[in-house]
């Protein structure tokens, strides 16, 4: 039996009645239904009552080649004719994980040459905490185990990657998060630069707490420092240009491994295959997921340098950690086609030379100048708009994070799916997003701030 048997409001009460949600107030949502989303297509998904959305969101920040590509499809169709599953523990391999991995080797910076696999952004952050505290282990030096984070990051959700992460909310939920993990100031200027202080020097005040952290704990006790290049949960946060040199000089200083969550950012949204490359750093790691499938299959690459796999190479010893789902065959057989496609389409270059800088210059000239806009920001295809109740103090609206629900569900009402984080409406569409589409988004979304401002102008 399919969806089209049952009316969208049977499928709310099923929905209801079974399915826990993520990221979800159950409550709230029981009293609401939860809105169906049944196809898509190239840039737009459609809703069970035939709404038609721009998806500014690419999904979940992974939709990069957008939807209806059948070629993936068949991928994994003819990779599960063939074989569907087999693994790569006991010194067992299929080839398609092994093709990708060489793939992924071409793609990433040169000193990246090894993958390990997982199936989610979360998993690859478990892996990649483990992995690094096995470094220092294997180089005789077990008490480097602290591992430096931000507030406000999002590593994912399981144990680890939530113990990773900086959102307090989901500590308070964790009853015990994993030791030896400290979390500094973000980079983000918007609300914490001081008076008169540049971006420049923001940026190397945020580093500063990096290094801070390190003296504290004594560099001899930290294994690792991990970052998003561009905070994506969090509320696209991008640091300024000083920061990420500086974490690296620091990292170098103190022989402090650099890892890099790039699961947002990976495989072309800032405008080259990884946002090391836009942000001129050499990371350790690189935690990858999302977009190395275009979500048409859960998949995850923690990329791990030289250094890291020479050890493991040199030093030998099983490193007890793996997933039955390490290396899924069909998963990166798809992978495999997904890179194709933005390899063929050139859809890295485009987003640097052309749909990048257009998306810029359409939220400046269109966005930036609207009444409950305080600032808009963007690299590649990712941008973040800040929404304010005072654009010269930048006072917010309250409660926080109130105004920009407004927004949003008025942008949904305009045919434009997109999220808001705390007070920061997020984009993140799809790479496929051509000029006419951006123009077609700033269309969507002025209409939704204009009614938007009405609403909270009459609401003062
Ligand atoms: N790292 C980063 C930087 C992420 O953005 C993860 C790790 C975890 O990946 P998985 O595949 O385990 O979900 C993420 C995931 C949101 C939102 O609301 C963002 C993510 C996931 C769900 C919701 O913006 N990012």
């Amino acid at each position: 039996m399919t969806y089209q048997n049952f009316s969208l409001s049977q499928l709310q009460a099923i929905d209801a009645a079974h399915y826990l949600h993520p990221f979800t107030d159950h409550k709230d949502l029981r009293a609401s239904g939860a809105r169906m989303i049944v196809r898509a297509d190239g840039p737009f998904i459609y809703d069970s009552e035939g709404h038609a959305l721009l998806d500014g969101m690419a999904g979940l920040w992974c939709v990069n080649v957008g939807y209806g590509r059948h070629e993936l499809a068949e991928a994994a169709y003819e990779q599960m004719k063939e074989l569907p599953y087999y693994n790569s523990f006991f010194r067992c391999a299929t080839p398609t994980p092994v093709l990708l991995a060489k793939k992924l080797a071409e793609l990433a910076p040169k000193h990246i040459n090894q993958v390990f696999y997982g199936s989610s952004g979360s998993e690859s952050n478990d892996t990649a905490l483990r992995l690094v505290r096995h470094y220092w282990a294997l180089e005789g030096k077990p008490e480097k185990n602290i591992i430096i984070s931000r507030n406000m990051a999002y590593h994912g959700s399981t144990v680890a990657a939530t113990s990773l992460g900086g959102m307090s909310g989901m500590h308070e939920q964790l009853g015990g998060a994993v030791p030896n993990i400290k979390h500094v100031m973000m980079p983000y200027a918007f609300e914490l630069a001081l008076p008169g202080e540049s971006d420049h020097d923001f940026g190397l005040r945020a580093a500063k707490a990096v290094e801070d952290a390190i003296l504290e704990a004594g560099a001899e006790n930290v294994a690792a420092f991990i970052g998003e290049p561009i905070m994506g949960a969090g509320g696209v946060k991008i640091p300024p240009a000083s920061y990420w040199p500086e974490i690296q000089r620091i990292c170098r200083k103190y022989d402090i491994l650099l890892m890099l969550d790039e699961v947002i950012t990976g495989y072309g949204r800032t405008g080259e295959w990884f946002a090391a490359q836009s942000m001129g750093i050499e990371p350790d790691t690189i935690t990858t997921a999302k977009a190395l499938t275009s979500g048409y299959q859960p998949l995850s690459a923690l990329l791990v340098g030289d250094r890291i796999s020479k050890t493991l190479v040199e030093k030998g010893g099983e490193f007890y950690h793996g997933y039955t789902y390490s290396g899924h065959p069909v998963a990166c057989a798809v992978a495999l086609k997904n890179l194709e496609i933005i390899e063929n389409e050139g859809l890295v270059e485009r987003v640097k030379n052309d749909t990048g800088p257009y998306f810029a210059k359409m939220l400046q000239e269109r966005i930036s100048g609207h009444p409950l806009v305080g600032e808009v920001r963007s690299l590649g295809l990712m941008g973040a708009i800040e929404i304010v109740k005072d654009k010269a103090t930048r006072e917010r609206f309250q409660p926080e994070g109130s105004a920009a629900v407004v927004v949003r569900d008025h942008a949904i009402a305009q045919g434009m799916m997109m999220r808001a984080t705390g007070d920061s409406m997020i984009l993140s569409p799809p790479l496929i997003w051509t000029r006419e589409t951006i123009d077609m988004a700033g269309d969507r979304i002025v209409k939704a701030l204009d009614l938007a401002l009405a609403d909270l102008s009459k609401a003062k």
